[in-house]
């Protein structure tokens, strides 16, 4: 397959962040360029992301998205997808977040790792993770895909840094020591409601495969994980619609709670 020049990468790394910083919808881009490989949708999302990073922006961690099956077979995709974490993005337990800066948010419950020594693919697994852990503390991540009523494909997805938008965090850091992360129970509440329920497992069968599989995918890019690098490892929960004025409660098993609202 052709894949696209250098010159078209940037207008796309710009549109698809103009898009985001703008709050303003767009039609998924390989609309336009239906040649566009999987390697050109990641060099749009490295070019955004060295864009803002010339601007000053700091790059703070990463995430996996897509990383349950059903999620996966919900959005008609084959695999998981990544994207970076920008300062801009995060904010603290209790903080408000504006809702005009983003286009159609939805929440969802996730574990955040830290690690404390590199991980670098290929061949990364689930003991290498483990081993590479500091500590694990509960987030929420709230994806707003710039795409029209989330009507996307996976490459377009990639090429908008994989929906990452906001993310909150809070609740306790813990050693992986004496966690169960497969059985840890999350549950969410919107305005008092619960809203979803869910466990660890339901992120590629243990939270911590997941971080493996981004070694491995940035492996293919020559990139590494560093020791201290933040990362969220993809939705325990399905992602929840949310509206100005509402109030997102998750409580973490053995990890505490993490609250905020939308204003
Ligand atoms: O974090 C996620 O799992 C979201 C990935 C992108 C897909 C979406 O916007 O639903
Ligand atoms: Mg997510």
């Amino acid at each position: 397959m052709m894949s696209l020049d250098k010159k078209t990468i940037e207008k796309l790394a710009k549109h698809c962040e103009d898009a985001e910083l703008n709050a303003v919808e767009i039609t998924k881009i390989t609309d336009d360029y239906p040649e566009m490989t999987y390697e050109d949708a990641y060099d749009i999302q490295w070019t955004a992301r060295a864009a803002k990073e010339a601007r000053g922006t700091k790059i703070v961690g990463m995430k996996m998205g897509l990383t349950s099956q059903a999620k996966m077979k919900q959005m008609g995709v084959p695999n998981p997808c990544y994207g970076y974490l920008a300062d801009y993005f995060s904010y603290a337990d209790s903080a408000e977040i504006k809702i005009d800066e983003l286009i159609h948010p939805k929440v969802e419950a996730e574990i955040a790792f830290v690690l404390k020594s590199d991980l670098q693919g290929p061949g990364c697994n689930i003991a290498d993770v483990l081993a590479a852990t500091d500590f694990v503390m509960p987030a929420v991540e709230v994806i707003d895909s710039r795409y029209k009523d989330f009507k996307f494909d996976l490459k377009s997805v990639i090429a908008d840094n994989s929906s990452s938008s906001r993310y909150v965090t809070g609740g306790q850091a813990r050693s992986i020591k004496g966690l169960d992360l497969k059985t840890l129970g999350v549950v969410m509440e919107i305005n008092g409601e619960i809203a979803q329920l869910g466990a660890g497992a339901a992120v590629l069968g243990h939270p911590a495969t997941s971080i493996a599989m981004l070694a491995n995918m940035l492996s293919q890019r020559g990139e590494i994980l560093k020791a201290g690098t933040y990362i969220l490892s993809g939705a325990i929960t399905a992602a929840v619609s949310v509206k100005k004025g509402d109030n997102v409660t998750v409580k973490f098993q053995e990890l505490g709670t993490v609250s905020f609202k939308f204003v």
